[in-house]
């Protein structure tokens, strides 16, 4: 039986640490061991030894979640089971298709299919330490899902490891199959609650020309945001991404030794990228006719086009190094955004920050709360929840569920969504071994 060697079983406190906390340091627990498997057997073994003296298992993969779903708070027993070392790539196959390793980083994809010809059409800041099974564990989705979609979509099988350390592998074979259950996809946003992902078999895109440009807009009202997208969208065939950022998000964002690159400030703010031959005119000439533009700043070349990225990207490790803040990712109907949008102030306790960007082609609003009191922070959570769910939207866009929000999961899932979720838990997991408290509490 394939044994983990003893020096990636780490018990040693300062050994442990870094897996025990997540990286926003919100939130922190403590385990017994980490375990770092190297092969799929490795994995199996694990997880038999775990059931059969009912240790519980947290599964952790580059620990750069935002919903405390991988770290091991108020499982001091607990083993984290980090699958960092599972990080082979295959070589891309005919079909543009790659198997990688779960603890492959998403960075390690986008290079390999880069280096195939191909591209990988999931992007994120936190590419260079984020798993790619973490992000199919959590349905991550990020900056291109408005032209690639979420995990799920790039998903075209899974290798998993089940408790009981049973081995489900859809990893060869044809790309299309349609028989029965789509297990793959049933552990695409399970949070690691039902199996250990080990390898995934991922769908590669062509890549973007490597011709772009890059705007951001600044905007009168909030509201004019849809109606821009939907303008460029029928202008530009090569519109890649489309962030909505307010403007706390942007003075964030910009801040960090970057000039602010819009006189302003404006209310809200749209960073938009188009690819393609002439994608500098096409962007100025789409964002001349389009209604609702206040003013834009527009980028052709790399650097200025990194320059305008980076007021994005550095909007999340703005937030970390200003406090710990309440960190929701949730989504809306697009037509109820601009109410959300003005609506969260009124729901918040005197003197909270409020920080409001996202991906505005899935109405998916990353809410950001800083200078809440620890004892408010439970009641300001649920009450941005609610909200939300009471405009129809969902309590999670692409961050999962985790701990975070195991408890407000009922209020965008009806009971018997969660009762079918629970059976299928139970049957797949019946000692319930396999990150307790995650996702469903
Ligand atoms: C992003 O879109 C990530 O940058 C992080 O989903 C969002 O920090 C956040 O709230
Ligand atoms: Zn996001």
């Amino acid at each position: 039986m394939a044994a983990v060697g003893a020096r990636h079983v780490l018990t040693d406190p300062d050994l442990r640490a870094p897996y025990e906390v997540d990286w926003t340091g919100r939130w922190r627990g403590a385990c017994r061991a980490v375990v770092r498997p190297g092969s799929t057997e490795e994995v199996a073994a694990v997880l038999r030894a775990c059931t059969e003296t009912g240790v519980p298992v947290v599964p952790q993969g580059g620990n750069t979640g935002l919903v405390g779903g991988s770290v091991p708070v108020g499982l001091p027993g607990a083993v984290v089971l980090s699958t960092r070392r599972l990080a082979g790539l295959d070589p891309v196959d005919e079909a543009g298709c790659v198997v990688a390793g779960a603890g492959a980083t998403v960075a390690a994809v986008q290079q390999h299919a880069r280096a195939a010809g191909w591209a990988f059409g999931l992007d994120f800041a936190s590419r260079d330490s984020a798993t790619v099974g973490g992000a199919v564990a959590t349905n991550a989705g990020g900056l291109r899902v408005l032209r690639w979609g979420p995990a799920r979509a790039q998903l075209v099988g899974a290798e998993a490891v089940l408790a009981c350390g049973a081995v489900l592998s859809r990893v060869d074979g044809p790309v299309k199959d349609s028989t029965g259950y789509d297990l793959p996809g049933l552990l695409c946003g399970s949070e690691g609650t039902l199996g250990v992902l080990t390898r995934v078999r991922l769908r590669l895109v062509p890549p973007l020309p490597d011709r772009r440009a890059v705007a951001l807009v600044g905007l009168g009202t909030v509201a004019a945001a849809s109606p821009l997208l939907a303008a460029l969208r029928q202008r530009l065939p090569g519109l890649a991404a489309a962030e909505l950022i307010g403007a706390a998000a942007l003075a964030l964002g910009a801040g960090r030794g970057v000039q602010h690159p819009l006189p302003g400030p404006w209310p809200a703010y749209v960073l938009v990228e188009t690819a393609g031959a002439g994608a500098l005119d096409d962007l100025a000439a789409a964002l001349a006719d389009a209604p609702g533009v206040g003013d834009a700043v527009l980028a052709g070349d790399a650097a200025d086009r990194a320059r305008l990225w980076r007021c994005r990207e550095e909007i999340t490790p703005s937030i970390s190094a200003a406090g710990v803040p309440i960190k929701l990712d949730v989504s809306v109907p697009p037509p109820v955004l601009p109410e959300v949008w003005a609506a969260l102030p009124g729901v918040l306790p005197g003197g909270a920050e409020l920080i409001l960007f996202g991906h505005l082609a899935e109405a998916n609003l990353h809410v950001n709360v800083l200078s809440v009191p620890d004892a408010e922070k439970d009641a300001t959570t649920g009450a941005i929840l609610r909200l939300v769910a009471n405009a129809g939207g969902s309590i999670s866009a692409e961050h999962g569920i985790g701990r975070a929000k195991a408890r407000w999961l009922g209020l965008t899932r009806s009971p018997a969504e969660v009762a079918a979720m629970r059976a299928v838990k139970s049957a797949l997991d019946p000692s319930g071994l396999l990150n307790p408290g995650v996702l469903l509490a």
